[in-house]
């Protein structure tokens, strides 16, 4: 299929009737239904679908840099290019192709890149659908024998939920978060679990690698599971902020959390030759909410 301005999506489904749909522009997820269809994923109202900005939702990639300290546009330039369909790409694991609808795309960098960030990458990007449903993004990128480089990660992910103000994130107990509000300084999270109550935006490091987003209304909870993904990001931008943005309505942030699988603080080192393998499973299960949540 076609997304917002023409340039190819690859859709994929399993036997139940869940899907997932990728655009070659940015390899961005733009939509993971489950099998009654419903969508998962947060898609901005007012999203802009104009090249090459990346579209409000679903799963923008951060690479090769996070934020915005460092010389690069912000989160770097490869949600804002057109990956290839990869058809050469050996299997990653025989047990990712199991039962599992999915399609490998592939980034190289332009001349402009080389400009902006002379490093020889490959980037070859796996996104699956299980017959369980899972959405799982496999991210492989291989210094092709240049000098050594560095870059930081993340998986941008908009999960939908029915409001804000009832989800509860499990899993971060504890962890220090770099705050993105105060300069980011670095602090110890206290809480038994992460809500909210006004813009949240902050980078828990060394984070485990299972994480509960709980949406009390819809009774579910996102179970993200992450692989050589050491950081966790979490932003919500609430009123203010949203308000600020065009591609975003006013209210919206009411229906979104974004979690995200990263690898920020210690940026990843490449010599030449190496490659880095960082996976992002992401679950929905019913969750039985006890009275107290
Ligand atoms: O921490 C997430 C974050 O860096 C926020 O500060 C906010 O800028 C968000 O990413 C969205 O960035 P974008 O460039 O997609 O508008």
């Amino acid at each position: 299929t076609k997304d917002w301005n023409g340039i190819d999506q690859v859709v994929l489904r399993n036997p139940q009737g869940a899907s997932a749909r990728v655009s070659l522009h940015g390899g961005q997820v733009t939509s993971w239904r489950n099998e009654h269809g419903e969508e998962l994923l947060f898609t901005s109202s007012k999203a802009i679908f104009k090249p090459p900005k990346a579209m409000r939702g679903g799963i923008p990639i951060c690479f090769p840099q996070f934020g915005n300290c460092g010389s690069l546009e912000q989160h770097g330039f490869a949600r804002n290019k057109i990956w290839a369909i990869d058809d050469s790409s050996p299997p990653l694991l025989p047990n990712d192709s199991d039962g599992k609808s999915f399609i490998d795309l592939l980034l190289k960098p332009s001349e402009e890149d080389l400009r902006c960030w002379p490093n020889s990458f490959e980037f070859r990007l796996r996104v699956s659908l299980a017959t369980d449903g899972d959405l799982t993004l496999t991210s492989r990128i291989r210094n092709v024998n240049g000098k050594p480089f560095s870059f930081s990660f993340a998986y941008h992910t908009y999960l939908s939920v029915s409001d804000i103000c009832e989800v509860r994130i499990e899993g971060l107990e504890t962890v220090d978060y770099l705050d993105n509000l105060c300069r980011r300084e670095r602090f110890t999270e206290q809480g038994d679990a992460i809500t909210f109550e006004t813009e949240l935006d902050r980078v828990y490091v060394s984070s485990p690698n299972v994480i509960a987003v709980l949406d009390h209304e819809k009774k579910r909870t996102y179970v993200i599971r992450k692989e050589g993904l050491p950081d966790a990001v979490v932003w919500n931008p609430w009123e203010k902020k949203s308000k600020a943005m065009v591609d975003i309505g006013d209210e919206e942030y009411k229906q979104m959390i974004c979690v995200d699988g990263a690898a920020i603080e210690k940026p990843v080192s490449l010599k030449p030759g190496e490659e880095w393998t960082g996976r992002l499973q992401l679950s929905v299960v019913p969750s039985s909410f006890c009275s107290e949540h």
